[in-house]
């Protein structure tokens, strides 16, 4: 279409040169292209276009009536946790509450053993008290020959009893086996105040004859007082030493103070 148009306007072009020889090329140029062709048959309907671009914002609207009211809204969420305060000062002291209810019955005290320990520990003082008076005795004299050390123990005690004490810090009661021993332990039982002491001589094994208490035979020295062993009421199988340096059998059941031998080797 467009190319039959530009023919028909070249075949006229032409047509008006021929006609006018006497015209400059620049009068040619000076010509305007301004005549339209033939209107055309009209064409086929396009398709439809994209669609355009959204149009400018417009220009803000006055300001409407004030609308009702709205209705009050919810309670809100907790707010956070303020910071601690500072400290106040002490508030005066409460009245006195009325006492409480009474509490319930207590577990019976399971003391057995409590009471066993306790039971121990009184035997150990009653020992340590024993040793300490028997130190307290040691301390106030003894007596000794070459081979032996005498003690005079200010404790009633029965002969087997008296011999254990003996025992028990390693020695027995005295054996005055001659004469310069014998009168030894009579000055010292003499002096210490006393009329009698148990020793160690005893027939508890085999009646009317006299051993002493390391179980060694009766020598040929004895200091029996005159009429002695006389194992009186058949019950005399002990024997003591009188302040005077003489011997008599007694009953052992007695109770007196006695005297504890010791060997120095020992000591
Ligand atoms: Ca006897
Ligand atoms: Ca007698």
């Amino acid at each position: 279409m467009k190319r039959a148009l530009a023919l028909v306007g070249l075949a006229f072009l032409s047509v008006l040169r021929a006609g006018r020889p006497q015209q400059t090329a620049d009068d040619a140029c000076s010509v305007q292209i301004l005549v339209p062709g033939l209107k055309g048959d009209a064409g086929e309907k396009g398709d439809k276009g994209a669609p355009g671009r959204p149009g400018r914002v417009g220009p803000t609207g006055e300001k409407g009536d004030v609308g009702d009211k709205g209705q009050k809204g919810g309670v809100g969420r907790h707010g956070k946790i303020g910071p601690i305060g500072s400290k106040g000062e002490k508030g005066d002291s409460g009245d006195i509450g009325p006492p409480g209810p009474s509490g319930e019955p207590g577990v019976p005290c399971e003391c057995g053993q409590l009471r066993q320990a306790i039971g121990e520990m009184d035997n150990l003082v009653s020992q340590l008290t024993a040793e300490l008076k028997f130190l307290k005795n040691a301390v106030a004299g003894v007596r000794e020959t070459e081979q032996k050390v005498y003690l005079l123990v200010k404790e009633e005690k029965r002969y087997v009893d008296a011999q254990l004490a003996c025992q028990g810090r390693g020695g027995t009661l005295g054996m005055p086996k001659d004469e310069a021993a014998n009168g030894l332990l009579a000055a010292y039982i003499a002096q210490a105040g006393l009329a009698r002491v148990f020793i160690g001589i005893n027939d508890l094994e085999r009646e009317g004859t006299f051993v002493y208490a390391d179980r060694s035979p009766m020598q040929t020295f004895n200091k029996w007082r005159s009429g002695e062993p006389n194992n009186a009421y058949d019950e005399e199988d002990c024997v003591e030493l009188v302040a005077s340096g003489g011997w008599n059998d007694v009953a052992c059941h007695l109770t007196m103070h006695f005297l504890c031998e010791f060997d120095k080797e020992h000591v």
